[in-house]
This record gives structure tokens, sequence and C-alpha cells, in this order.
């Protein structure tokens, strides 16, 4: 009885939720969504109708259907007869509708007897994930999805999530998972960094050596950052994805609406390179080897013909495997010792009247960009290639702040903002604590991650314009691991998507954070992704003065348990479970310590979070 009383309360609780919550739920919250009495239900007689049947997103539905135990094929507007049309119990994928959308908008209306699904292109496709998330599946034979009319489009169109393959390799399978989340969250672009110092992850067949040794390293440093004495791993490291890998994650990512950028780092970031092949340095004699530690390396290409003859024979091979528009180039943090120390490249600087070795890295973008443009594609750099001049058409990424962003902008250049001060950089800890994993440095937060606005006020109307969208990046220099990876991207990500996608006005971090993150933490929990798991809601370290409290607390996680104690040891399962708030009287001059903890029904964890309850 007890049970059955506790269940109708939980399920009480989860409506009041939804009903307090205007996006119902939704990731990343949309445009518009008017709620409505009522929900649709799902069964195995619900008809799916479609205009569009080869469509990418309608092939999406159906499959996720299947895996969600419902057989319902779908069927092609134009098979049905006249009677059929406008049945009910059905729900209706479109492309040819007379509402007017923006690019990748979609309109989902959906009534207790009927949803009309009305996209274009990536627009159908962003509709389907909506729709999925609102889809509360009860068995295979139902499913109910709560009445409302959403209208919706992204506020960017470049929408990025970057992962950084060479410090640390990660398989296609995870690519692929790591497509998989991008997609369901509408983040619509891939940046892989293919190559660094540390290993070069992509096969030329014009330079096998680029693998052969490039993609190997004799082991790895293991402490984190400021400490003088390296410890090494002594394992050796390796992993490269053959042409025939490539094109698999390239097609997948369409098929998810995604586009990839690939980056193909130079001048610098080059040692997995130069060790493969010498000549590519100033100084062809060196012996060099694939990078072992972290940071800036001393040698880089020269910017010698043979240089860039062979570069265009790599990027020749990589634009044939990436149809997207954009092929990054890197161009960050190109030390210029051995261009200085080089007779070739003084002459060099000389011959073309160039002022410096800032003027040359200039030099050395543009004619990559020359080729690139002559083979149809366009280039990004991060903001280091506005140094000694910006190559005409380059779009540029502002890693290091604003600043570079604000500059190319005004200049008439496109922008994407991945500044690691707004909280885009995802090796950084996301919560200032020894009990976080060892991070790069630096902290960002969910909350900071959420509030960065990518659009500089100091820019005119006019300049926003070439702030084309926003990107988060993975750097893997401490990420050994793919659950690492996942722990450091999610919930990180969905603030991004938020970022990326919502309007400006529309964004609320205390309902993203209470209301929404606990129900997608949940789901991805069930879909196998590792994350990080937020400490209570109403929990963190630190201290409060009084004599009496009443600490409210909610779960980080839908279904998770906090368990708490105030004896100053760290709290675990054999502890009290939190149920109601809890009444604290602290004793004229002393310190309870509150310590929580939230524990997933699947066993994951949150650090410890102590609250220290003083009386003085
Ligand atoms: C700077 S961001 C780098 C990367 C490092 C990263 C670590 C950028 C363009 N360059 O090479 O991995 O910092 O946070």
């Amino acid at each position: 009885m007890r049970i059955i009383f506790l269940i109708a309360l939980l399920v009480i609780s989860a409506q009041t939720f939804a009903q307090h919550d205007p996006y119902i739920g939704i990731i990343p919250a949309p445009v518009s969504v008017k709620k409505a009495r009522g929900e649709f239900r799902l069964t195995a007689e619900t008809i799916i109708i479609t205009d569009s049947p080869g469509h990418k997103a309608v092939r999406f539905f159906s499959d996720y259907l299947k895996k969600a135990g419902f057989s319902n094929g779908v069927t092609d507007v134009n098979s049905l007869n006249k009677s059929q049309k406008g049945m009910k119990n059905s729900i209706t994928l479109s492309v040819n509708f007379k509402a007017d959308l923006p690019p990748e908008g979609y309109q989902l209306l959906i009534f207790d007897d009927n949803i009309i699904l009305n996209g274009k292109g990536a627009g159908l496709f962003y509709g389907i994930q909506t729709l999925i998330q609102l889809i509360q599946v009860k068995n295979n034979n139902l499913a109910t999805i709560p009445c409302a009319e959403i209208k919706d489009y992204p506020r960017f169109g470049y929408r990025g999530m970057h992962l950084d393959v060479s410090r640390h390799f990660f398989n296609v399978d995870f690519v692929k998972k790591y497509l998989d989340v991008m997609a369901s969250y509408k983040l619509n672009t891939f940046h892989w960094h293919l190559t660094d110092d540390q290993g070069w992850r992509i096969e030329i067949k014009k330079y096998p050596k680029l693998t052969d040794i490039g993609s190997k390293r004799a082991q790895t440093k293991i402490n984190r950052a400021g400490i003088d004495t390296f410890l090494y791993d002594n394992t050796p490291y390796e992993g490269y994805y053959t042409q025939d890998q490539i094109k698999e994650v390239v097609n997948y990512a369409n098929s998810l609406f995604i586009t990839i950028v690939p980056e193909i780092e130079l001048p610098g970031h080059s040692m997995a390179a130069v060790a493969a092949y010498p000549e590519l340095s100033c100084d062809p004699n060196k012996t060099y080897k694939v990078a072992e530690t972290w940071g800036e390396f001393k040698d880089v290409y020269c910017p010698s013909e043979e240089t860039f003859k062979m570069l265009d024979d790599i990027l020749f091979e990589v634009m044939l495997l990436f149809p997207g528009k954009y092929i990054h180039i890197g161009g960050d943090e190109c030390n210029k010792f051995a261009w200085k120390n080089s007779d070739f490249c003084k002459q060099l600087i000389a011959d073309k009247g160039l002022v410096n070795e800032e003027g040359l890295q200039s030099y050395f973008i543009r004619k990559i960009e020359q080729y690139v443009n002559a083979q149809g594609h366009s280039i990004i750099g991060w903001d280091e290639i506005l140094e000694g001049g910006l190559a005409p058409n380059a779009t540029v990424m502002s890693w290091r702040g604003e600043a570079g962003g604000i500059k190319a902008a005004q200049a008439n250049h496109d922008v994407i903002m991945t500044p690691g001060s707004g909280g885009l950089y995802f090796d950084h800890t996301q919560y200032k604590s020894p009990l976080e994993p060892l991070s790069i440095g630096g902290n960002a937060p969910l909350s900071k991650t959420y509030s960065y606005d990518p659009v500089p006020s100091e820019l005119t109307k006019e300049e926003q314009k070439h702030i084309i969208g926003v990107q988060a990046n993975l750097w893997t220099e401490y990420i050994p691991t793919a659950a690492k990876a996942e722990y450091m991207l999610l919930p990180r990500m969905l603030a991004l998507a938020e970022v990326a996608w919502t309007p400006k006005g529309n964004k609320d971090f205390s309902n993203f954070s209470e209301e929404r993150i606990p129900q997608h933490l949940a789901k991805l929990d069930a879909k196998g992704y590792n994350y990080r798991v937020p400490v209570a809601i109403g929990a963190s370290d630190t201290v409060l003065t009084g004599s009496k409290f009443t600490i409210e607390l909610s779960p980080s996680v839908e279904g998770a348990t906090i368990y708490y104690t105030l004896d100053g040891y760290n709290p675990r399962e054999t502890d009290l479970a939190y149920t109601v708030p809890l009444k604290i009287l602290v004793p004229e001059n002393k310190t309870v310590e509150l310590k929580t903890i939230v524990i997933t029904p699947s066993g994951k964890r949150s650090i410890v979070a102590d609250m220290k309850l003083q009386n003085k």
C-alpha cells in the first residue's frame, strides 16, 4: 500500500514538474512552445504518413520506433486512398507544407488524435529529434506524447562540437556515439582534430609514413601540467583511421545532418608529421620523434616549396574524403624558433618583402588557402591566423577569448566563437574540487557554459552577422578513455546546444539545470552514456551561518537518490537517504557538516558536496 502511494506521489510530482516547465523538457529550448491539455497515444494502430519516404529524417524515425518496440511502418501519402487521408491516430511527416519556416526550422503540432510535423531537410530531422524527446514509451504497445504546438529554428547555422583524436585516439564506434548525442541535441558540425604533435590519425595514401610512423608514440606524459618532473606511462600508443573508416564516419554523420570539418594542423602542432617526413622541417638532418608531452614544440613545417607540395597533396586526399565546405587548417601556437634560426626562412622573408616571422605565418596560411579555395573549399583557422594579416577568405575560430573574433568580424570575415574563457573548453573541470578528475586546468562549470553569448555587444548589427556560430572543444591531453571523454562532454554539451540553438530571451538556467537536465541525464544513462553526475540541486561546497537550517535538496538525475551524513564522514549508499527537507539545529559556536552524494540507479556517483553550517 505504501509503495503504491509512493508511486502515485512520484507520478503526480513528475506531472507537476512538466506543467511548470515552459519547454516541456525539450533541450535545446525551442523558439516557441504552446502547451495544451491532453496527450497523443502512439499505439500499434497509429499510422505514420509521409510525403517523403526516402528522407533521412523519416528513416531515422522509423529506426527509432523499431528500437522502441513499435513495428508501425511508414506509409507513403500517395499510396493512401481518399478516406484514409486526414485519418485519426496518425503522425504525418511532411516536407510540402504552407508554413513559412527559416532554414533548419520545423513546426510540430501535437493533438490528441494526430500529430503533424512540417520541416524541410534538416528541419524535418530536428522536428523528429524534438518529437522523440517528447515520447514517453510506456511499453511496446503504448507511448504518450503531450499535446503542444511548437515552432522552432536555430539561432546559429554553425553549431559545433570538436574532438581531439591526436592526443588520445577514439575509435570509429566512439565517434559515431559522439555524433549520435550531438544530433539529438541539434548540433550540426563535428570538428575532427585529426593531426597534432602527438599523433597523425588519418591515412594518406601518398604518404604512408604519416601513419606508419606518425600515428605512434613511445609513451605518454601522465602527470598534470605545472610540475617540473614529467612522469611517463612507459607504454607505446597508436591509432589512426583508414580512409574507408573515414568514409564510413562521413556517411554516418551525413545521415544525422552533421557536417564534418576535418582539421589538418599547420604550420605548428606538426611534430608527428615532421617525425615521419623530416624534410618537412627547416632542419631535415635532425631526428624527430612523435611528441610524448603537451604544449608547444619548436619544430614546425618549413615554408618551402617541397612542404607546400606535400601539404597540397595531403589536403587533396582530405578534400576527396570530406565533402563539406570547410577544411580547418589549424594555424594556432606556431612556435617561430625554427624559422628564426633558418637561413632559408630569413631569405624568404626578404624575397617576399614580409615584415617578420609573423608575416611568414600569414604567407604560409595564404598559400594553403589559395590551394584549398581552388579545390572549391574554404579554410577555417584558429585566431592566430590574424597575426601578420588574415588570408582573404578565411573564417576565424576565436579561442583566446573573443578579441580575435571581434577583429575578424570587423574586417568582414566570418567567425566561430569558441573561447576558453567562455566555458567552451570541455577539457576544463566542471566544478572546483579536488574530487574532480585530473584536467588540463581551468574551470568551466555548466552555468558558465550555459551563460555564454557568442555575439559580442561591441559589434555593429552588420558585423554581428559574421558570427556564424559557436563551438565547444574537447582537447584530450588528459582524457585517455571514452568514459572520461563522455564525463567531460556531458552535460556541458547540452548547455552548448542551448547557446547555439535557443533564442537568447528563452534561456533560463534554473529551468534548464533543475527541471530539464535531470530528465535528460536519466535518458542519457539509459542510452549508455557516461556523464558527470552534478551534485544535488540545492547542495554545494559552501559555508552558511545561522543556528536553524531547513535544507531542501533534489536529485540532479531523475530517479537518483541523495545520501547524506551529518557526522563529517563521506556519504555512501549505506547512509541515510534524503526524502524530506532536513531541519538542522546548530549549537552555539559549533559547525555541522552536511555532506551529500547523488547515486543513480545505474551506480553513477556525484562527487561529495560539503556544506558547512556554522553558528558562530
Ligand atoms: C590550446 S585551443 C590548444 C590545444 C590544446 C588546448 C588545451 C588551441 C587552438 N590550441 O592545442 O590542446 O589549448 O586546452
